[in-house]
């Protein structure tokens, strides 16, 4: 029987030699390739002897290291489903995903041990182990113990591999439920569409809890049986200093912007590079222009999103890749732009996106009514995203019909934080709106109304999201005023709200 399992892909695309280096960290720490056959064995044998249901969730909230990566790769392996928690979530956010999708384990920091576990112990998981990022905690404690052979479970191309949370429009986060098959199908799609080839080293240098970092980085440079150099976090100058013995880099805009702003990014510091490729928020086409500039290289910018993982791309060769685009849509995908009644629109013309192919997700975990909704009748799911495509075939991202904000790669949902606003004492209203920003290309603004009576304070508002809110989902400015621009029915009209607070970051 073929197995589906998408570790056996990866694993399968490792060298012949597995001692070859597979990661260099940025500390100068060497992983061969054995080193991830073994690990991952290991930690798939440990999961396994926890006599975890068919279907468990392991949901992880670490630091990025190399061992969470294998941390992942074996809950692939043991067929469990793969559940990644952005580090700066804190004790509200964790107790909703934790709550929602009952993981039978759950790994966190030490640091965190005492309040995550607590939250994990009342929503019934029975096991909580520690990971740190200097490669210490009782899961590599556990799984010293374990064997470091491991048969990868089978798996069919439907069977859940991750759920990564989306924020909802309402507010109320959504698990987006990924199959072995959504992500094996774009891992072969992207290696032959973006050119991998042997010899390949790839900087990551990304958090490994979204799309970005942990499928199209991590499956991308595995399946293709590349190197890694593995950066801690993201550091312009550490990347520069690596970029000569690289071949291709991922990052969303800000850290284009970023790379930009340092004076040693040039042609020489580039001169081995194949590609680099940005995605997750728009490329400001400035941005795309400097990079030519300065590097000679011209930036390939994509699109994707967690339900879907990557959708389109400008071509790696035999094209124009064209700034300000998102290319075409990926072999197998199928993308078409449609007015509010569901009829495509004619060439050059805004509209809806909506796509289909063996990438797009399985559905919302335990939404079956909010999943019933993002599909239409003849099974295209409805991104949320407005563009068009020109008479060439390129498809441009114009804007969103969800209301959400993209702060430095990082999707912020103005309803989740609205809600936590009206909750505070003195506050009436409010209304969040993304407006430009330098560095992250768009931030979060707050305009709040106070109770007949108070005086609530911006900066203390803020003070108060920074205690429980993740840190990029906090609005930098909040403003109190007397009155929300509105419409003739009474709704705020958030793009009067977006013009008149534009200039404030530029
Ligand atoms: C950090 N801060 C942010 C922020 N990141 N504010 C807004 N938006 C962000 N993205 C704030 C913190 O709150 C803090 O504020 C201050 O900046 C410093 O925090 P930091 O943690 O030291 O920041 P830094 O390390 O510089 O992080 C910036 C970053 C990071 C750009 C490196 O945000 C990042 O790695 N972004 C990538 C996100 C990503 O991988 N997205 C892919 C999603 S997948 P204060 O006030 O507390 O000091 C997807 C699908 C697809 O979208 O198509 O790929
Ligand atoms: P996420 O839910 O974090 O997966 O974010 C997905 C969203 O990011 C998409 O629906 C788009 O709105 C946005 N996005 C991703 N890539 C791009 C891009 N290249 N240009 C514009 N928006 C993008």
């Amino acid at each position: 029987m073929t197995n589906h399992n998408l570790f056996a892909a990866l694993r399968s695309a490792f060298p012949a030699n597995l001692d070859e280096v597979a990661i260099e960290t940025g500390s100068g720490l060497l992983y061969s390739w054995r080193d991830l056959e073994h690990g991952s064995a290991m930690v798939a044998n440990l999961l396994q002897s926890l006599g975890l249901p068919e279907g468990a969730r392991i949901a992880v909230q670490v630091e990025r290291s190399v061992e969470a990566m294998v941390l992942y790769l074996a809950t692939l392996r043991a067929g469990f489903v793969f559940l990644p928690l952005n580090t700066a979530y804190q004790s509200a956010e964790i107790d909703y995903f934790i709550g929602n999708a009952e993981p039978a384990v759950v790994v966190c920091s030490s640091a965190n041990f005492g309040w995550v576990s607590k939250i994990a112990f009342k929503a019934g998981t029975k096991n909580v182990f520690t990971l740190d990022d200097d490669r210490t905690g009782s899961l590599l404690e556990r799984a010293a113990h374990c064997s470091d052979r491991h048969d990868v479970a089978v798996r069919q191309p439907g069977d859940m591999a991750a759920i990564l949370y989306t924020s909802g429009t309402t507010g109320r986060s959504k698990g987006a439920m990924l199959s072995h098959g959504n992500l094996l199908s774009n891992a072969q799609v992207l290696k032959d569409y973006w050119g991998w080839k042997p010899g390949d080293v790839l900087i990551h240098a990304l958090p490994i809890f979204h799309v970005h970092g942990l499928f199209v980085g991590i499956h991308g440079a595995l399946i293709n049986g590349s190197k890694m150099i593995w950066l801690s976090k993201f550091d312009p100058k550490k990347v520069i200093e690596k970029l000569p013995e690289a071949t291709v880099f991922m990052g969303v805009p800000t850290l284009y912007v970023r790379l930009l702003a340092e004076p040693g990014l040039n042609r020489e510091a580039c001169r081995n590079m194949r590609l680099f490729i940005a995605g997750s928020a728009p490329l400001l086409v400035e941005t795309f222009r400097e990079w030519q500039e300065r590097t000679g290289h011209t930036i390939l910018e994509r699109y994707g999103m967690s339900e879907t993982a990557m959708l389109t791309s400008n071509p790696y060769q035999g094209g124009e890749r064209r700034g300000g685009t998102v290319g075409f849509a990926l072999p197998g995908v199928s993308l078409r732009v449609v007015d509010d009644a569901g009829q495509p629109v004619p060439t050059g013309e805004i509209g809806n996106i909506q796509v289909q192919g063996p990438n797009v997700f399985q559905g919302y975990w335990r939404m079956p009514e909010k999943t019933a909704e993002e599909f239409t009748a003849d099974g295209y799911f409805r991104t949320g995203d407005v563009g068009k495509i020109d008479g060439d075939g390129y498809i441009t991202i114009v804007g969103r019909s969800k209301d959400l904000i993209i702060s430095g790669g990082y999707n912020v949902y103005p309803a989740e934080i609205e809600g936590f606003i009206n909750d505070l004492p003195g506050v009436a209203e409010s209304a969040v709106v993304g407006v430009p920003h330098p560095d992250f290309g768009e931030v979060g603004v707050a305009v709040v109304i106070a109770r007949p009576g108070a005086a609530p304070d911006g900066l203390q508002i803020v003070a108060e999201m920074k205690a429980k809110l993740a840190n990029f989902k906090v609005p930098k400015q909040c403003f109190v005023v007397t009155e929300l621009p509105r419409n003739t029915m009474g709704k705020v009209q958030k793009n009067v709200l977006r013009e008149q607070y534009k200039g404030l970051f530029a």
